[in-house]
């Protein structure tokens, strides 16, 4: 049986360097900020997965719900040969759409993006043995800087990107990636999109202040990661986790709030930054949608709804987009045809 698994690295040694780029950046801000990427080191990593199974955070098992009753309807309305996962993890549930688009005989390829290497190589190998005949290319890389290196499709393409990361985006940005991701469909492809919907806020904000504590937990350690990367001093206890819904913007904030004023050294960068007492370092938003923001982000981005698939009662959504049809082949061409005639 041919098992073809091929991965690229496109992370080289400078790109270590987007920490400290945004770190220097991030704390010395008014409002100091951290962007969310650099929570998942191994440990972060470990501790979302195990935020993935707290009674409190619906999003993981309702979207695998969605995905279980709807990835034969997607796979019908794609007819997709190459499946591009962008944060792809360990595919957990991808495999649902894997299948429904083996089982519906279109599938080729399947194109997983994700910034740990470890996890591409390793899923991609139990992938190519359990879907036999599919090629395998795995990209290592950041899916903000690194979709170029996608190449041609082979077939119509899917890029699905699930879990609700679309989430972390600020709005102009999440345009922008939108944007750049419909340039990669070609006009018979399609951007599959896992939403968090706008919801009652006391369930939203439960699903990131959960009992256990896991989530604070994952949110601290995001220091630990800037003192052993940078020789930083930060003490994560001495910071409070922080999580409440934005009602205006509708997204989750996530904060540490530091318990008493302190100094932190981050030696690497030669920074020394002063935190007052309960003054609130940002580490992520996660946007939720409402289908009208979906349909506004979609129409700024050249993209067209395809459809909204949600949960019966309606926590979370899968939204499956294509290209707007190129105008050059609408009105123009029927123009030139009608004349030829
Ligand atoms: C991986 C970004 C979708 O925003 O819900 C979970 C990350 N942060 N708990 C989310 C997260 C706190 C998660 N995303």
């Amino acid at each position: 049986m041919r098992v073809s698994v091929e991965v690229r690295s496109f992370l080289g040694p400078g790109d270590d360097s987007s920490l400290a780029d945004d770190v220097l950046d991030g704390l010395t801000r008014p409002f100091k900020e951290l962007p969310p990427k650099h929570f998942y080191d191994d440990i972060g990593a470990q501790l979302f997965d195990r935020i993935c199974e707290l009674p409190e955070y619906y999003p993981t098992r309702t979207e695998r719900l969605i995905l279980a009753e709807h990835s034969s309807d997607i796979a019908a309305l794609t007819r997709a040969a190459e499946l591009v996962e962008l944060g792809s993890g360990t595919a957990a549930k991808t495999r649902l759409l894997l299948s429904a688009l083996a089982d519906a005989g279109t599938l080729r390829r399947y194109v997983p993006v994700d910034v740990t290497e470890g996890v591409i190589r390793a899923t991609g190998a139990i992938l190519a043995t359990e879907y036999p005949g599919l090629d395998v290319h795995g990209i290592v890389g950041d899916f903000e800087r690194h979709l170029g290196h996608l190449g041609p499709s082979a077939g119509p393409r899917i890029v699905a990107m699930l879990g609700g990361t679309i989430g972390n985006f600020t709005p102009g940005a999440r345009r922008r990636f939108l944007r750049d991701v419909g340039r990669l469909l070609g006009p018979d492809g399609a951007l599959l999109i896992g939403v968090d919907l706008v919801k009652d806020p006391a369930r939203i904000e439960a699903a990131y202040n959960d009992a256990a504590g896991v989530t604070a937990q994952f949110n601290r350690n995001v220091l630990q990661v800037v003192n052993r990367e940078l020789r930083a001093d930060f003490e994560p206890d001495e910071f409070d986790h922080v999580a409440f819904f934005d009602r205006d913007h509708e997204w989750i904030e996530m904060r540490l709030r530091a318990r008493r004023r302190m100094t932190v050294h981050v030696a690497d960068l030669a920074l020394t930054v002063t935190f007052a007492m309960r003054e609130e370092l940002r580490t992520e938003i996660s946007a939720k949608f409402t289908p009208r923001r979906l349909a506004a982000d979609f129409a700024a981005s050249r993209l067209e709804p395809i459809e909204l698939f949600t949960d019966p009662d309606g926590l979370f959504g899968l939204a499956l987009a294509r290209p707007v049809a190129t105008p050059r082949f609408g009105a123009a061409h029927r123009r030139v045809s009608a004349a030829a005639a």
